[in-house]
């Protein structure tokens, strides 16, 4: 295992700065590390283990000597940039919508499918973070019995739209405790003490970007496109978090106590669940951490074969930053990655 050349396109963002702090708290082996972001950056210095590190703008000479390139700066940038840094060399793993669900491009979530990283041709995309959640809890479930059918409501948090939907949430909650006007300018309505069913762009069949993301890429990462899949994707004012109430049909019976033997077992879950102390994940104690918490695990009253649960994770950390890393640190585990000459 030798030391890598890693590249963060949008280090300045939200999950840009998870990056940074993930890469340092799990010791990934970094050579060098350079930030990049757009040319309103270039100059500024961020702290990456404390020592102070320069940004730069991206261009397509950014990629030189680079071994991973992670990518989180929207779907434009992605679009434009990753195949460049992928022809310099570098191998990208990708944050944004840009190439999910493009069939020569792996959709990975670490503890599902870790083997199709294999396949890459230079670009790995990490999935969206409402779907990264629902599928590191099911998919262990849907491997002793099934998935037929799932039903999903998200509750999903600002931060997963970026910092300036942070700042809208702040600057309009302290608006209405004050009793003054409000403009919104990210969301198309109010967000503070409000709750908006419009994640993404509207689509000709009714539902939400957001709301198809969940249903494609779950079926990609399962392996499974025989499961049915609906959603309604919720905007909340929570800061950071989202949570995910989920109705699960199986092939066969499936007892809570059953899934709750099987949670304890699956890579990246824990259980939060016991009602006589009102004990079950929430956002607040979400922020920060690594799991994928489930609670209120229950059976289904309206089908036999069904399971009720709440699902809550970090979206800027298992549904962004951390899954990337996580794909970053399977590829040196398995030997498919080779630093190159280090260049600085
Ligand atoms: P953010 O806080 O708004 O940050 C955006 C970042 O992109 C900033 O670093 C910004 O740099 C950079 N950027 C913007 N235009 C650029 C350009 N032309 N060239 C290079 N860099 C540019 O947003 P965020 O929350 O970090 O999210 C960023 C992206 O990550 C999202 O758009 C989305 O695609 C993806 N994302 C994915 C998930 C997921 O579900 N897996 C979750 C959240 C976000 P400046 O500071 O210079 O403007
Ligand atoms: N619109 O990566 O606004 O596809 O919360 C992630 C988060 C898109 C994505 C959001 C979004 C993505 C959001």
């Amino acid at each position: 295992m030798g030391e890598y050349n890693v590249a963060i396109v949008g280090a300045t963002g939200l999950v840009g700065q998870e990056f940074i702090k993930i890469l340092v708290q799990r010791s990934f082996p970094v050579d060098s590390i350079r930030l990049l972001a757009s040319d309103r950056s270039a100059g500024r210095k961020l702290m990456v283990n404390k020592q102070e590190i320069e940004v730069r703008e991206t261009t397509p000479e950014s990629f030189e000597g680079v071994d991973i390139a992670l990518f989180s700066a929207g779907s434009e940038v992605s679009r434009h940039f990753s195949p460049i840094a992928a022809r310099s060399g570098a191998v990208v793993v990708d944050n944004s919508a840009a190439w999910r669900m493009e069939p020569d491009v792996p959709l990975v979530v670490p503890e599902v499918n870790p083997e199709d990283i294999g396949w890459h041709k230079g670009i790995i995309a990490n999935p969206n973070c409402s779907t990264i959640q629902m599928v590191v809890a099911l998919y262990p479930l849907h491997k002793v019995n099934p998935i037929k059918r799932i039903v999903v409501s998200t509750y999903q948090s600002v931060s997963g739209t970026g910092a300036a939907a942070v700042e809208e949430l702040i600057v309009q909650s302290k608006q209405v405790l004050e009793g003054q006007a409000i403009i919104p300018h990210v969301y198309p309505h109010q967000i503070a003490f409000n709750a908006l069913p419009e994640i993404d762009v509207f689509l000709d069949d009714g539902y939400t970007k957001e709301e198809q993301k969940m249903v494609e890429e779950t079926k990609k990462i399962m392996h499974a496109s025989e499961i049915a899949i609906s959603a309604t994707c919720v905007r909340v004012p929570v800061y950071t978090a989202h949570s995910e109430a989920v109705w699960v049909e199986f092939s066969s019976p499936m007892m809570p106590d059953d899934a709750e033997r099987i949670f304890a077992g699956a890579p990246g879950v824990k259980i939060l669940d016991d009602n006589a102390i009102s004990l079950y994940p929430h956002p607040w104690m979400a922020a920060g951490t690594d799991e994928v918490f489930v609670g209120r695990i229950r059976r289904d009253t309206s089908h036999p074969n069904g399971l009720v649960m709440w699902i809550v994770a970090d979206n800027l950390r298992k549904g962004a930053a951390l899954n990337a890393v996580q794909i970053a640190e399977e590829m040196v585990k398995r030997d498919w990655i080779k630093p190159r000459e280090a260049v600085k």
